[in-house]
């Protein structure tokens, strides 16, 4: 078994609540995200075998079409975080409205996620992945619908998973980053990347060049410099495309354009949980105008602009958006 040496996620999880750095809570939470993952990188490697590729023929929030895949994922996650009895509610891209878990069945915690990100490249066997953004509920709050809008800096953690050539786990909280890869001989994630910080240099940028033609003339300008100043890759998965820079250094780039003036993300299960991650590991995070994780949530499915990675580059390329 390769894990045999590593840490396994359980066993740096009880660490740290031994250690009294984090409540045992959290820790069921990481764990529920952990075992919902390995059922959904399951039936994603084996959707085309099983029939099960292709959509519900339904739309959501984001009048995106739902994948069949989307909705299976929603449905093992809101079941695994359920059942971990640490969850007072959860918001996701798949539901219009939240799931709140009322009296002792709810916990401590409120998770915001996307339970399979990357729709368009589900039929197409490209990496794809899950997002989840984690708050505590505050001392005494009896949670309703407004208690999921929460500042992003309000985030205690932020997890993401990518199914890609293997599948890993990265888990943030403060100044604090690591990745977990999934032995899946064992169905155990171990430690295989202790401490992530985005490298000083920034060496690719990722953005769909396909929307160029509708950018405002600043944000044109601002993605030429990075076109002129780096390399491109962009799998079209947001996950998969932020896990890359986020090892090699980069810059993702999801700008406002004339039809889509809120961008095409979502503010919430997206921008928030990635910048947290990003902000923890050196980076940050930004709609182009604000630090993502300033701006007060209005609506659950909120769509921002975003702009994520090496910080020094985030900075400039949001000073050649400002300049107008
Ligand atoms: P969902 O798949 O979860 O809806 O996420 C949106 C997304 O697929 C991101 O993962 C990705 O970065 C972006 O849309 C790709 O958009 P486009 O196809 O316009 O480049």
């Amino acid at each position: 078994m390769v894990t045999k040496n590593r840490t396994t996620l359980q066993e740096y999880l009880s660490s740290r609540s031994r250690e009294g750095i984090q409540n045992d809570g959290l820790g069921a939470v990481i764990m529920a995200i952990a075992e919902g993952s390995c059922q959904v990188q399951q039936q994603v490697r084996q959707a085309a075998l099983a029939d099960a590729l292709g959509t519900t023929g339904e739309t959501n929030a984001s009048s995106d079409v739902v994948q069949r895949l989307d909705a299976d994922s929603s449905d093992i996650f809101v079941e695994t975080l359920s059942r971990c009895g640490q969850v007072a509610a959860i918001g996701c891209e798949e539901k219009e409205d939240p799931v709140i878990f009322a009296g002792d069945v709810g916990g401590g915690y409120i998770v915001l996620m996307d339970p399979l990100d990357g729709s368009s490249n589900i039929d197409v066997a490209v990496s794809i992945g899950s997002i989840f953004g984690i708050w505590q509920k505050k001392p005494g709050e009896t949670v309703n619908d407004d208690s999921l809008l929460r500042l992003g800096s309000e985030q205690v953690a932020a997890a993401y998973v990518v199914y890609g050539s293997s599948t890993v786990l990265v888990l943030a909280t403060e100044n604090n980053v690591r990745g977990f890869t999934l032995d899946t001989e064992s169905g155990a994630y171990a430690l295989t990347h202790p401490d992530i910080k985005i490298p000083d240099n920034c060496t690719y940028y990722s953005t769909n060049e396909g929307n160029i033609k509708v950018l405002d003339e600043p944000t044109k300008k601002a993605i030429t410099l990075l076109r002129d100043k780096y390399s491109q890759r962009y799998v079209g998965s947001l996950v998969a495309d932020f896990h890359r820079n986020l090892l090699k250094g980069g810059i993702f780039a999801y700008p406002a354009d004339q039809s889509r003036k809120d961008g095409r993300l979502r503010l919430m299960y997206e921008a928030n949980p990635l910048g947290y991650v990003a902000e923890q590991a050196g980076g940050a995070a930004s709609s182009g105008y604000e630090r993502i994780m300033d701006i007060v949530p209005q609506e659950l499915h909120q769509k921002t602009p975003l702009i994520l990675g090496n910080k020094d580059v985030v900075d400039e390329t949001v000073a050649v958006i400002k300049a107008g």
